[in-house]
């Protein structure tokens, strides 16, 4: 079965961390917004199943996907149930709890990373908040990635199978989102990753192991990877960013 993504056309954002996992496992699966209007796709589809008054669970915003008649929203609740269907979990059923929390720690973060441009509301431009926009990113670059981080790292020492992966001795979806994590931030405050690889050498082996994996290598040199922009999750605004020892 091929299943059904649903995410905004142009960008990576929350939809990328679910491509990845796909993408890893070599599933089947389309892009409805990316998709032609004339095929009953688009992101006119996309909406309309947000919109829908038939639909017995619509979900609230993208990323959703569908897997024949099931519909799951949420970026960790979609990796959830993707995971023991692509071998991208612990065998440890226990464990699989470990990896979504982990996951629900990246999409806290995303968040926080996502507010140092849009601090005040989402609904308003960054223009009209620049300010606080530069109050947040600071406080982000020094107190945010480090508290994070400092964690993420200090869970990679400490897996009692390894420190090659966040969870057991194997890849699993949340080293993918890791690497997306790591990426996204290395786009948006260059000046402030450049310390990462030393602050975080087992993150930093993460995110380049994970970019070597031949399918996620061929993936990002196509055109399905669409590159960071700043209509994104991960935006790059150099007057945000600052140096860090
Ligand atoms: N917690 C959700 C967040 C979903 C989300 O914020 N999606 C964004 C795009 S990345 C959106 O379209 N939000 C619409 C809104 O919040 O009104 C997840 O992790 O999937």
């Amino acid at each position: 079965m091929t299943y059904e993504l649903y995410y905004w056309d142009g960008l990576q954002g929350r939809g990328e961390f679910v491509r990845l996992a796909l993408e890893e496992a070599g599933a089947e699966y389309i892009e409805v917004a990316r998709g032609d209007e004339h095929d009953g796709l688009g992101t006119g589809a996309m909406m309309a199943t947000m919109d829908s008054k038939s639909e017995p669970y619509p979900p609230f915003a993208p990323p959703f996907l569908k897997d024949g008649d099931l519909l799951i929203a949420q970026t960790a609740n979609i990796l959830l149930y993707l995971g023991p269907r692509h071998g991208l979990v612990p065998g440890v059923d226990s464990l699989r709890y470990v990896v979504n929390g982990l996951q629900l720690t990246i999409a806290d973060m995303v968040t926080e990373a996502h507010d140092t441009h849009h601090p005040l509301a989402s609904n308003l431009y960054y223009e009209d908040q620049k300010d606080a926009a530069k109050v947040r990113a600071t406080d982000f670059i020094e107190h945010r990635i480090p508290k994070f981080m400092g964690y993420f790292e200090r869970v990679m020492k400490q897996n009692p199978a390894g420190d090659a992966y966040l969870v057991s001795d194997a890849l699993t979806y949340v080293d993918l989102s890791m690497f997306q994590l790591i990426d996204g931030l290395y786009y948006a405050f260059p000046r402030a990753m450049k310390t990462f690889p030393k602050r975080y050498p087992r993150l930093a082996a993460l995110h380049d192991a994970v970019l070597e994996r031949p399918r996620i290598a061929a993936y990002l040199e196509s055109d399905r990877r669409i590159a960071h922009n700043e209509s994104c999750v991960f935006r790059h605004y150099p007057e945000l960013d600052k140096d860090t020892r």
